[in-house]
């Protein structure tokens, strides 16, 4: 294996035992609560172990944020979503977290059924989700969606005012688009808390937004917030560019980037999210790894083989079935292509109750199939689509294997695969990361080979002069892409900062971002 290369300097660089401190200075003598659809540990019965097993979801927000609430001490308000949720929690529904050493409470909150269908299938997920990812033709509005959204948001608002009971001075981050109304509940009873709201996915042009019979309301509850953050400055415009639109009452301060309504001002901040680049870099360094991608490149790349990445979950907003289209026009013009290029698509499913996933899944199977059937031979197979969840380890393995990692997505917030390839790229010159405009990583990193996902043609042209771009231009660009790279951590540090000027009565600062909008 080649020489490691080291990582470009971070440009902020705050790392994880920092972040208490920023928080506790931020927002001095408060309580912190989160607020998340997600829970960070779920009870589930375990089969093998005939016993309640405890896991915490898959994701990178949950690992970021379980070590600050475990040092903090906070509590974290999220649906009780695990099997065997019920059975432990005490008084309250609250439990401490982690199990193993308790440090924070998480509070659970209960929804059946058919909450859960229309509340988290039905609002969020067939009409919030695609009409975000300007898919509109896609959403599905029913007014018990809406309802019960409405519902679901206001019983958050409460479990978190229970939690706070008659205590001065808290803090309430909420997460993402779940969440858009408990806000508004909460600051009407109390007016006194500070509270922050990050939105994980983009957020739509007025065009699309005005679709939602509910805007105001939608943007209303967003409002209530004293910060609200999104990944890129082009997401907060649409955000602020809306609020003008379809809120009489709603004034836009462009140049501080607020929105005062009601005697509130609300700002508005770009705050592109991250990985915790350290912990995939030491999962791909890890001397363990070392057979294990020797054999990864032994099964799919053999001699001078090429091998490709993908990782994502099967979502339209991915592109998943543009690059499989992509692929194949690779094969057609390049045929020093086949036999020797290898393409890995790691694609976990979900969401598959709503029917325009499980279409979806069936889509990508059969575009797999027939890329196959068409250039596959003696024993190679052009397109690997690995169905299971793997390790946090084994995807690094794979990302550190990697000659290129292809994103495709048609539309994506930020796009966490990205960064953990980059992460994971510690060989030197390094792959190639191939990088779809739409995606928010395209804006924030630098180095990246930009393709468009809606052209598959173009997008090919752009895969071949990957794979075959000689080492002194790989090395350049995985030098600066590296040197662009923020952690996790950062990204809450700034944050935190944010909100803490906000709480303590002053303007937030324009974040980094703000300033190196692209899109702008
Ligand atoms: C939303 C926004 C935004 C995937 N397969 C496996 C696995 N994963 C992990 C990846 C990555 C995560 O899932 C996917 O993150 P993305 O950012 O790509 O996409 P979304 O799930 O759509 O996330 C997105 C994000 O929120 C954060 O704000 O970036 O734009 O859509 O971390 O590694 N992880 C493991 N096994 C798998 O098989 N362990």
């Amino acid at each position: 294996m080649s020489a490691v290369s080291t990582l470009g300097e971070p440009y902020r660089g705050v790392a994880p035992g920092d972040l208490d401190d920023i928080l506790r200075r931020s927002l001095p003598d408060r309580r912190f609560l989160v607020v998340s659809n997600r829970e960070p540990y779920e009870h589930y019965w375990d089969e093998a172990a005939d016993g309640i097993g405890v896991r915490r979801p898959a994701g990178g927000l949950v690992a970021a944020l379980d070590p600050l609430m475990q040092a903090v001490g906070g509590v974290w308000v999220a649906w009780g979503s695990g099997d065997r949720d019920r059975e432990e929690v005490g008084e309250g529904d609250r439990l401490r977290v982690p199990p193993e050493e308790p440090g924070y409470t998480l509070r659970r909150l209960w929804l059946n059924q058919q909450d859960v269908n229309q509340y988290y299938f039905g609002y969020a997920n067939q009409f919030l989700w695609p009409l975000c990812h300007l898919r509109p033709a896609l959403t599905r509005m029913r007014l018990r969606y809406w309802t019960t959204y409405v519902d679901v948001n206001r019983r958050f608002a409460d479990a978190v005012l229970e939690e706070i009971g008659d205590g001065q001075g808290a803090a309430i981050w909420f997460q993402d688009y779940h969440l858009a109304l408990a806000p508004e509940f909460v600051r009407s009873r109390r007016p006194d808390l500070t509270l922050a709201h990050f939105w994980h996915i983009p957020f739509p042009p007025l065009e699309i937004f005005r679709v939602a019979s509910n805007a105001p309301q939608l943007l209303g509850g967003l409002l209530a917030n004293d910060i609200v953050g999104f990944h890129l400055p082009l997401f907060a415009d649409n955000f602020m560019r809306c609020s003008e639109s379809l809120l009489d009452d709603a004034h836009v301060d462009w140049e501080h980037r607020s929105v005062e309504i009601g005697g509130h001002t609300c700002y508005v901040r770009a705050f592109p999210i991250s990985i915790d680049v350290e912990q995939f870099r030491n999962a791909a360094l890890d001397p363990a790894a070392d057979s294990r991608i020797a054999r990864l490149r032994q099964r799919y790349a053999p001699q001078d083989g090429l091998l490709g990445v993908g990782v994502d979950r099967i979502d339209y907003s991915k592109g998943l079935v543009e690059k499989i289209a992509a692929l194949d026009m690779l094969f057609d013009r390049f045929p020093d292509m086949r036999g020797r290029f290898t393409f890995v698509q790691i694609a976990v499913p979900s969401r598959t109750a709503i029917d325009t996933y499980d279409w979806l899944n069936e889509k990508l199977e059969r575009a797999v199939w027939s890329i196959n059937d068409k250039w596959g031979e003696g024993g190679w197979q052009p397109v690997h689509l690995l169905k299971d969840s793997l390790s946090q380890d084994r995807l690094a393995h794979f990302y550190r294997a990697a000659d290129v990692c292809y994103v495709n997505s048609l539309q994506d917030g930020m796009n966490l695969v990205a960064k953990e390839f980059l992460a994971c790229q510690v060989d030197d010159p390094g792959g190639v990361l191939v990088l779809s405009k739409f995606a928010g990583a395209a804006e924030e990193l630098d180095g990246a080979y930009e393709v468009n996902p809606y052209d598959p043609e173009a997008a090919a042209l752009g895969l071949h002069e990957a794979l075959t771009m000689p080492a002194d231009e790989r090395r350049d660009r995985m030098r600066r892409l590296h040197g662009s790279l923020r952690s996790i951590y950062d990204w809450m540090g700034e944050i935190f900062e944010g909100w803490g000027a906000v709480a303590g009565g002053a303007p937030a600062p324009l974040s980094d971002a703000d300033r190196w909008s692209r899109t702008r």
